[in-house]
């Protein structure tokens, strides 16, 4: 049997049905109860980027082979314990970096030209009253990247498009890169009017946006986010956008998904979507027949096609 955790994908949910006995882990309440009875018979999970298989979960599946998330991020796997106890994990890397990339390009271009409240005006009818505000230039802009992963290059060479100097901070600089490094986040603020962060969530890229970093990118500078919520100190973000000591920022998640501070709901600098990175039918689908691919490839046990563990 394979355990679904959540609804992700309708597509999925049918291509695992009619290939394997399907549980719909939000269908029973009883979480326990449901172990009890079917724990098992569960051989593999499907997690996403809100919800995976923690310690607890893992703990409780005895006949647990593998977990297959439907999601390049695994911040929401245990790895390490997949590891101890011979549990294959797979992601969905590559097939969705287009997508985020786009995104993150569509978060910079909406905040800095003020996209969404360009729509409100002309919507709620004051353009008739008078013309829209002057914005801010995006081409030429220095850019900084957090993570130079797949995610980052392609975001760096869409920016480089626009004209934009790349600049980028990693654990380690990246030796065939002709892209500026900075050995910390703060000299990477410093030097770039646009801060993105690509990084995968761990415990050391938790908070790598705090109060420090945000003062170092300043009252003109922006954020972007497209990576997780936790890596934003999300209050610290509120207050400098609130007090104007941040120009703006363009958010794709939040540290408590799909809870969002409300503070920011009145904030014209700032562009909010609901962790749609990936969120195309072509990419949804792509991310899905690649778990439907690595579920078969183990249980016909062939190499799996996206291996992290
Ligand atoms: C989500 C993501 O998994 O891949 C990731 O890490 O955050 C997204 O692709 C997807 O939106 C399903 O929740």
């Amino acid at each position: 049997g394979v355990l679904m955790v959540c609804p992700m994908s309708p597509y999925l949910e049918q291509e695992l049905e009619s290939r394997f006995k399907l549980f719909r882990f939000w269908n029973f309440p009883q979480k326990k109860e449901f172990l009890k009875v079917n724990s098992s018979s569960i051989r593999a999970v499907v997690g996403t980027a809100t919800a995976g298989a923690d310690a607890d979960l893992i703990e409780s599946l005895p006949s647990l082979e593998i977990v297959a998330n439907f999601s390049v991020g695994l911040d929401k796997v245990d790895l390490v314990k997949c590891k101890e106890k011979g549990i294959r994990v797979t992601n969905t890397p590559d097939v969705l970096t287009e997508d985020v990339a786009d995104l993150a390009i569509g978060l910079i271009l909406t905040t800095l030209r003020r996209v969404c409240e360009c729509d409100r005006y002309v919507r709620s009818g004051l353009w008739k009253k008078g013309d829209f505000k002057l914005t801010t230039k995006f081409s030429g802009k220095s850019v900084g990247i957090i993570g130079l992963g797949r995610i980052g290059l392609a975001i760096a060479k869409r920016a480089e498009a626009f004209g934009c100097p790349i600049s980028y901070y990693s654990r380690s600089q990246k030796l065939d890169s002709k892209y500026k490094y900075f050995p910390s986040v703060i000299e990477l603020a410093s030097n770039c009017a646009i801060l993105v962060v690509a990084c995968p969530l761990t415990d050391e890229t938790h908070h790598i946006i705090n109060r420090k970093v945000i003062d170092a990118l300043g009252p003109k500078g922006v954020l972007i986010n497209i990576g997780r919520g936790p890596h934003v100190d999300e209050p610290e973000l509120v207050s400098a956008l609130i007090e104007g000591r941040l120009g703006g920022a363009g958010l794709d998640v939040f540290e408590h998904e799909p809870e969002v501070p409300e503070q920011l709901f009145g904030l014209d600098n700032v562009v909010l979507t609901p962790h749609v990175g990936s969120g195309t039918v072509e990419t949804s689908k792509a991310m899905a027949d690649l778990v439907i691919g690595n579920l078969e490839a183990h249980f016909s046990k062939k190499p799996l096609l996206t291996p992290v563990v």
